[in-house]
């Protein structure tokens, strides 16, 4: 392109050669992603300010009605009427919300919140709470906000910070040990707040009520130096692993004196789900091998006995058969979580299934029968549940296809389209009608939304290396608490990492806990690791028996040695 003299001429000119070296597709990527953070920013501030205006300092907003629910004490069931009289609720919204105000760099809210819960907030009431959704909710909310203050890269907070929401964090960890006094260190999942565990209280807890304590109670030791909260939940997480079947599967429901399995059916779904999810995330936390031993053993189980091509029914724990043949909702976070295990092309195939139901009904249907292709009767629900988004989120970090980003606009559409109110975002009670209820619960801040900005922001992940709890909280993985730094170890949270001709794509964490490698037929240039692939002892696949065979990756099924001494997948389904 030949420019001509006139020097305004001349500048137009130069501009429009210019734009011919920027790719126009990842110029149009950008300024898509900058438009979707701006329009999830404002999902947010819709849900925030309405809760804020209608709710606070109440636990959870009823959008329909512009009212309150305290659904932390309603999680015990009881009626408001049973509280105290001047109970007026823990803002579980806002301690949930201060970690989505980080990362939308809202110091102003961020520190506002933070001075409001210091000298309003206390746990000393008279209340019986859920000890896991207590947990990841409220301790985890505090903790994750803690570590974002004190980070000074983040220049959140304008005064002094003086470890007020550690110190709450403290008081309330404190308030969980009672549950643990039991025969096995299993614990209750309800406890009193003020009293411990309350008289003729239920001993039936669920795996991941027992299963999913340990990031945010090992943090709180490591912050405080006080051992009792990781002793505790790291001894209800060993005592829940010895009660595994012999095919490595946990049942969903227990009862915490006896140590008895009360339902065995067993799945990724709800009551077990973040079990798995705590075994992965503490490995990549704390740096300890077991857990990465007992998570491996976990998935390569979940693998062989749940999944049925691309989908996960449930089964018996004690003889691997199918028992309940539905999707739930709740399973949409495996994707994400496959993604952090470094096995990126079973989390797309899933991903892909969970999508596809999520296109079909406009949101996710809570219970999905696979045999009959038809949603539970009751349970027609969808809470604005975030787990479809993570995966989303995660997917799309770690292979950057901009598929994702598309999947990522029809949720922030639909949400839009049926679950925007006035007053907020309401769950949808029926998603065949798409009649509404009156309830925003507190993760759709600390979660939904947030997963939706990150997946059109990189720039928070890219600056530091970051786990996010079941409840979406980050805490940054810091070598000081980790057991043994992994031999690579990388800054960012995604990496390409080289060796030789081959590019490999994964998570951070992949290049250590799947060291090995499967090809991936698609693109061989590229490699992809599994978290379930074994490879056979000899590189040329001889054997003289089963023992010398690995596990497949892509099917995570066992391999054989044949007759004529060749490792293979011989054995029929
Ligand atoms: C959240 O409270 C957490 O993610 C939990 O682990 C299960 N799912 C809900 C939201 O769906």
């Amino acid at each position: 392109m030949s420019c001509p003299l006139h020097p305004k001429l001349l500048f137009l000119c130069l501009l429009i050669s210019l734009a011919f070296f920027i790719d126009p597709s990842s110029q149009h990527l950008e300024v898509k992603k900058k438009l979707m953070r701006e329009k999830v920013r404002q999902m947010f501030y819709h849900a925030y300010d309405n809760y804020m205006t209608y709710a606070f300092p109440h636990d959870e907003l009823k959008p329909l009605t512009k009212s309150f629910t305290d659904s932390l004490s309603e999680l015990g069931n009881l009626k408001l009427e049973h509280l105290p009289t001047d109970y007026n609720g823990s803002a579980v919204t806002l301690v949930e919300s201060l970690s989505s105000l980080a990362i939308l760099g809202n110091s102003t809210e961020f520190e506002k919140g933070i001075l409001w819960l210091s000298e309003n907030l206390t746990f000393d009431i008279d209340a019986r709470v859920n000890l896991f959704e207590c947990n990841i909710r409220v301790l985890g909310g505090l903790i994750s906000a803690h570590l974002l203050a004190i980070d000074p890269s983040n220049r959140l907070i304008q005064g002094s910070y003086n470890n007020q929401l550690l110190r709450l964090a403290e008081d309330l960890g404190k308030r969980f040990l009672p549950a643990f006094e039991t025969p096995k260190g299993l614990p209750y999942a309800w406890i009193n707040l003020k009293n411990g565990v309350m008289e003729n209280e239920t001993t039936e807890t669920s795996t991941s009520g027992c299963g999913s304590l340990i990031l945010e109670m090992g943090a709180l030791s490591r912050l405080t130096g006080d051992p009792r909260f990781e002793s505790a939940a790291l001894r209800a997480l060993r005592q829940l692993w010895r009660m595994r079947s012999s095919l490595d599967l946990l049942g969903t429901t227990l009862d915490v004196v006896t140590g008895e399995w009360l339902e065995y059916s067993s799945s990724i779904g709800a009551g077990v789900d973040s079990f798995y999810e705590y075994l992965l995330k503490a490995y990549i936390l704390f740096g300890k091998e077991d857990y990465w031993l007992m998570f491996r053993s976990a998935y390569l189980a979940s693998q062989k006995y749940f999944r049925h091509g691309h989908w996960y029914h449930e089964a018996n724990m004690w003889s691997g058969k199918p028992t309940y043949w539905q999707l739930t909702s709740l399973q949409a976070f495996w994707p994400g979580l496959q993604v952090l295990a470094g096995d990126v092309a079973a989390a797309n195939l899933s991903h892909r299934e969970f999508f596809h139901v999520w296109e079909k009904f406009g949101v996710l249907p809570e219970r999905y029968l696979l045999d009959h292709q038809i949603i539970h009767p009751t349970m027609k629900y969808y809470p604005l549940r975030p787990e479809l988004a993570e995966s989303t989120f995660y997917l799309y970090q770690a292979t950057k296809d901009p598929w994702y980003l598309d999947v990522g606009e029809t949720i922030v559409k639909s949400l839009n389209m049926y679950t925007k109110v006035p007053g907020g975002f309401a769950s949808v009670r029926d998603v065949t009608t798409m009649q509404l209820e009156d309830h925003q619960h507190s993760f759709f801040l600390a979660e939904t939304c947030k997963y939706l900005y990150l997946l059109f922001d990189d720039s928070f992940v890219a600056k530091k290396n970051y786990i996010f709890t079941t409840e979406g909280h980050p805490i940054q993985v810091m070598s000081s608490w980790h057991e043994k730094l992994p031999e690579s170890y990388f800054s960012g949270n995604w990496t390409f990492s080289k060796s030789g001709a081959w590019e490999s794509q994964a998570s951070a964490l992949s290049l250590q806990v799947c060291p090995s490698i499967a090809p991936n037929s698609r693109r061989p240039e590229q490699q992809r690791e599994s978290a379930c692939h074994v490879p056979d002892k000899q590189i040329d696949h001889r054997c003289w028996s089963n023992k010398e065979c690995g596990v497949d990756a892509t099917t995570c099924r066992q391999r054989s040695c044949s007759g004529v001494g060749f490792c293979g997948l011989w054995n029929p389904l």
